[in-house]
């Protein structure tokens, strides 16, 4: 399969006619590690250290007329306000732009640690916006069944959208995810 990085956007979205399949959550969650399991490719940049993803990285899949959409993460402590508040006006603009395009937002929530606050509000927010999306729990290599059905259970508080189990580490939920994507 045929994947192109496209570039890091802050602003100038593509503007085409496009499928966007959006990558969303906290920092460090495991965004760009996902985006790799489900290519199999290392091109998405993976990082030990939290909140380097700091642009909009577009890949594209020639075959599926699709871009995959990397955000940089939200919830990273260590940025400024200003910072924080360019990354939300970046956020914004990109929503507006390319929302006829928004195929999926898959929102990533970690599977042992469970929704935080602003998980709960980014929750809050794309059911607001009329947007399909689709919990993703990561790292479940890391998660013992109880700490999964305690976050599948605090999940269900707040939303009643589909939820998938996934490692990008083990490669599980590829398929699920993959369907949800292109199927
Ligand atoms: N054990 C385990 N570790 C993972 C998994 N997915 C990601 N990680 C690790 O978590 C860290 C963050 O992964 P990234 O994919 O860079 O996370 P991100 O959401 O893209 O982070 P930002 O770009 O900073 O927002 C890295 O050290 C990864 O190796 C997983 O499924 N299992
Ligand atoms: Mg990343």
């Amino acid at each position: 399969m045929k994947v192109r990085f496209i570039g890091s956007f802050y602003g100038n979205f593509p503007e085409d006619d496009f499928r966007d399949v959006v990558f969303a959550g906290r920092s460090n969650v495991g965004k760009s590690s996902l985006i790799n399991m489900l290519l199999g490719t290392d091109m998405a940049r993976v990082s030990k250290e939290p909140g380097r993803t700091r642009a909009i990285n577009f890949f594209f899949l020639e075959e599926y007329k699709t871009y995959l959409v990397d955000l940089p993460g939200y919830g990273f402590a260590k940025v400024s306000k200003r910072e924080r508040e360019e990354w939300r006006h970046m956020i914004d603009i990109y929503f507006e732009k390319r929302r006829e395009n928004i195929r999926v937002v898959f929102l990533l929530i970690d599977a042992r640690v469970g929704p935080t606050q602003l998980d709960l509000d980014a929750i809050e927010w794309l059911s607001s916006l009329g947007l399909p999306y689709l919990l993703v729990l990561t790292k479940s290599d890391r998660a013992g069944q109880k700490e999964i059905s305690q976050t599948v259970k605090r999940l269900r508080e707040a939303t009643d959208a589909n939820y998938i189990i996934t490692s990008a580490k083990e490669g599980r939920g590829k398929r699920e995810l993959w369907k949800y994507a292109f199927g």
